[in-house]
């Protein structure tokens, strides 16, 4: 196996799945603050109502709602870091907490004491020359821009996140090369208040709102890059969207052509990011369904002269389309449900794992954005039984060791990818269900789902195998 010289092994997390500090150091609530727990029989948590959201923001308890309380990174950073460090990280990606920075998301100045948590955190990866990746915007906003402003859908916000992202660039240019304005942007189609801050029952026509709301983020993500380039211009701006891999069900022209259709819905958000322009197959969707969106003038251009400087995803599953879809045994992968493929194993929560299909993604999306290639996410979610201070896992060694195999090849294909982050290289609140018992880390962390546990960390065998794969870089897979 050759990766490149210099290749950026690590692993990634968000800040609203590993913080915890919800109220600590002045920062503002968040949309990640609102969820509940869910599980793996009922599933994810994506959606509240006006009235839950509002008893939450008056419930300052860290129990009912999980991301509040994290793994308690917020207090823990140097020794996670130290831990990060002893695997020989190369690169870290995570996200900056915005109401961290900006409480409520529309202050003129940023929270100093959240500025600060942030220089000693970047301060610390530096010392064990550990490279952050940035993700601005993942998965949380303030709460304050949702329920005074309907989140993205008020134009508004645009200038409130490039308020809050130059403070970011400016304050960390010169330690900082790659930066991802908006985790798996797609999310705000598929889980509009997680993704984009929009409460359903505020918003009359929500089928409209949610493109217009994306439309805000591309426009928003779009000037970054123009600010970033014309002040920064050895600074790397990406994109980050789903990687919805899907196969035809059967060679039955009918199922190729719904494949074909979905694997271009599914594209549409990387397109408009690399290729600065609305993909034909949306804007005859939106013809169908009469959605009209207002572009304020400028807006297309914008767009078209300053697309993304590298392409990142996350890859997990895959799932199956047919032209009988409804017929046909489900399944869920990360965001979406699709059918069952009977050739895949699959996790506890359903999602099939599919290594093959992280080749195939890294090909597709190359072959058609020619851009530099990052893996934000990969992982497997599951149970861990911790005995006698050691978690035996040498399913997620094997999980590991056949991505890596796989995103090898793609290199070997020619895909230019320059690094890979482990998602959830420490164990954290699941993004989908808040529950702890979906871990993915290297490391355990010693909370159930309740929040009971001593939070004390644990080296999983994992642990030890990424650290021998990337003191070799990825030549020792054994
Ligand atoms: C992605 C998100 C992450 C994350 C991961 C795994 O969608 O970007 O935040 O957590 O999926 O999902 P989950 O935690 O629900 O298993």
């Amino acid at each position: 196996m050759k990766f490149p010289e210099g290749f950026l092994w690590g692993g990634a997390f968000a800040a609203n799945q590993v913080e915890g500090g919800f109220n600590e150091g002045g920062k503002g609530l968040s949309t990640a603050d609102i969820f509940p727990k869910g599980d793996r029989k009922t599933g994810g948590v994506f959606d509240r109502t006006y009235e839950q959201i509002l008893k939450a923001k008056d419930d300052s308890n860290d129990l009912t709602y999980p991301k509040r309380r994290g793994i308690d990174f917020y207090h823990r950073y140097k020794d996670d870091i130290a831990l990060f460090a002893e695997m020989g990280f190369k690169a870290l990606r995570f996200s900056f907490s915005w109401s961290r920075i900006f409480p409520n998301g529309d202050e003129e100045k940023p929270n100093e004491e959240g500025l600060q948590f942030y220089r000693e955190l970047i301060a610390e990866l530096r010392k064990h020359n550990i490279q952050p990746i940035i993700t601005l915007s993942h998965f949380e906003m303030p709460l304050h821009l949702v329920l005074e402003y309907n989140g993205w859908s008020d134009r508004r916000v645009i200038e409130y996140y490039l308020r809050y992202a130059k403070t970011m660039i400016d304050e960390f240019h010169d330690q900082i090369k790659y930066w991802i304005t908006f985790n798996e942007i797609d999310a705000t189609l598929h889980i509009p208040l997680i993704g984009a801050g929009l409460i359903k029952e505020k918003i009359a026509d929500l089928e409209t709102v949610k493109f217009q709301a994306l439309h805000h983020q591309f426009v928003a993500s779009s000037l970054l890059t123009k600010y970033v380039h014309e002040n920064y211009p050895d600074l790397m701006i990406g994109c980050m969207s789903t990687k919805n891999l899907k196969y035809p069900a059967t060679c039955k022209p009918e199922d190729c052509v719904q494949w074909l259709h979905e694997t271009m819905m599914d594209s549409a958000c990387t397109d408009v990011q690399v290729f600065g322009e609305y993909p034909y197959v949306w804007k005859k969707m939106w013809k169908d369904k009469g959605i009209e969106l207002h572009f304020e003038q400028g807006d297309l251009e914008i767009l078209k002269k300053y697309p993304v400087d590298f392409v990142s995803f996350s890859y997990y599953a895959s799932l199956v389309t047919s032209a009988e879809g409804s017929q046909k045994e489900k399944t869920s992968a990360n965001l979406l449900v699709g059918e069952k493929n009977p050739y895949l194993k699959q996790t506890p929560w359903g999602w099939q794992i599919d290594p093959e299909g992280l080749r195939f993604s890294l090909n597709q999306m190359y072959d058609r954005y020619k851009k530099p290639m990052f893996v934000a996410e990969n992982g497997l979610g599951t149970l861990d039984v911790l005995e006698d201070g050691r978690v035996k896992d040498d399913y997620r060694i094997d999980y590991l060791r056949s991505h890596i195999i796989e995103m090898a090849k793609a290199i070997e294909d020619s895909v230019p990818v320059f690094g890979y982050t482990y998602w959830g290289c420490i164990d954290c609140i699941s993004a989908s269900t808040s529950e702890m018992a979906k871990r993915y880390g290297f490391i355990y962390v010693d909370q159930d789902d309740e929040g009971n546990g001593s939070l004390k960390r644990y080296r999983k065998d994992s642990f030890y195998w990424y650290k021998k794969v990337i003191a070799s870089n990825g030549e020792d897979l054994s």
